[in-house]
């Protein structure tokens, strides 16, 4: 591995993260064509359907591509789906080497297409910046392995990790710039997802509001075990973007029926000693085709996920502010601990000011 294969690479990691929240349930892909030095053809995947990134990288470089270097961040296709096999395309255009981030994780591909290419007597070399390339597809990795969608936890607390007051107001922790932060995530991700007590306390609308107008609304859905949500919530308006109610499969078929005959989709869930049994609604989440959701509370809801090992990430935003008051409300409630090593350990990633205020993004710690 060389510089240069790195400065290729990150070229290709920066083109395939452009489109970013467009391509679900496919993977965000870029393509770099190099010969002598010089740059003759590049792509991106841009939207699930669409061709892939090698496609528009190879029709670019014509027959500049013979003897080339092919840089990509995610090893390209030996499968028929929506589009022929890439690997094919790769062997055809007559490159000479070809740099892999990484291998792709969808077990219809899984190293194959990197075998066909070196069948073929190309050299392949993988794992070039293979990290930021895993970053970068978190998403789809998660998808690919588990089946179900990947859940970004998000709350803004004080500095000392207040959500809200003992009476629950909480407008506002974070400042304008932070709170503009989050919408374009929510702009990036299929699913919004929140509990009927943040629906009754605060009526949100949960869409996108962006500053230079609105963003792509993802799917609301709400956690309400009983269906205790009012019919006339804002969240319920789906002329504005759909919504999912997930309650207990011990709810009356009747009272399902007054949330369907709005349009809405219910989703009736088993119960296990926590509640709603998350990693069953995640499954079912899943195969209505929601890839990744943003969770935004409340502090139950949050306590369901973590004590069910259902968060992936999590985003933090802490606001330079102290409030104080033992019945201030904090983002996650449920079983109190007695003891420390109790605590569920994270790995914080990165760090970032946006605004007056502080954006944690992090982990759950591995292993
Ligand atoms: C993409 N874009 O640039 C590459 C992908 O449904 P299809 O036919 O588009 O195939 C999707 C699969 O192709 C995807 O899950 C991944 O394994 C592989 N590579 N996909 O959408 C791309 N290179
Ligand atoms: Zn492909």
């Amino acid at each position: 591995m060389t510089n240069k294969d790195e400065k290729y690479m990150q070229l290709a990691l920066d083109l395939a993260a452009s489109a970013k929240g467009n391509t679900n349930p496919n993977p965000l892909v870029g393509a770099v064509i190099v010969k002598n030095d010089i740059i003759v053809g590049t792509g991106l995947h841009r939207k699930a359907g669409e061709p892939h990134a090698e496609v528009h990288a190879f029709r670019m470089a014509g027959e500049h591509a013979k003897n080339a270097t092919l840089y990509v961040t995610l090893e390209p296709c030996s499968h028929f789906g929506k589009t022929p096999p890439c690997a094919n395309l790769v062997k055809e255009s007559g490159v000479s080497r070809v740099v892999v981030a990484m291998q792709d994780p969808n077990p219809t591909v899984a190293g194959r297409g990197i075998q066909l290419l070196r069948d073929a007597g190309i050299a392949v070399e993988v794992g070039v910046l293979e990290q930021q390339a895993r970053r970068l597809n978190e998403r789809f990795i998660h998808n690919m392995l588990t089946k179900r969608p990947f859940v970004i936890s998000k709350f803004a607390m004080t500095v000392d990790g207040k959500i809200a007051t003992h009476t629950g107001h909480s407008k506002w922790v974070t400042g304008d710039a932070a709170r503009e932060d989050v919408h374009h995530i929510r702009q990036e991700v299929d699913g919004i997802l929140v509990g009927v007590g943040t629906v009754i306390a605060d009526n949100p609308s949960l869409t996108t509001r962006l500053s230079e107008g609105h963003g792509k609304n993802p799917t609301r859905i709400i956690m309400d075990s009983l269906l205790r949500s009012p019919l006339d919530a804002n969240v319920f308006n789906t002329e504005e973007a759909p919504t999912i109610l997930v309650c207990s499969n011990e709810v009356s078929q009747e009272k399902v029926d007054s949330f369907t005959d709005k349009g809405l989709t219910v989703l009736p869930i088993e119960k296990n000693e926590r509640g709603l049994n998350i990693d069953e609604m995640l499954a079912r989440l899943y195969e209505h085709g929601i890839t990744d959701i943003l969770l935004e509370g409340g502090s139950k809801v949050n306590a369901s996920f973590l004590q069910q090992g259902a968060i992936d990430k999590y985003v933090i935003y802490v606001a330079p502010k102290v409030l104080g008051g033992n019945l201030s409300l904090t983002p996650f409630a449920g079983d109190n601990p007695s003891f420390m090593n109790e605590a569920w350990d994270i790995e914080f990633a990165s760090f970032d000011k946006i605004g007056e205020d502080l954006r944690i993004i992090a982990y759950p710690k591995q292993g």
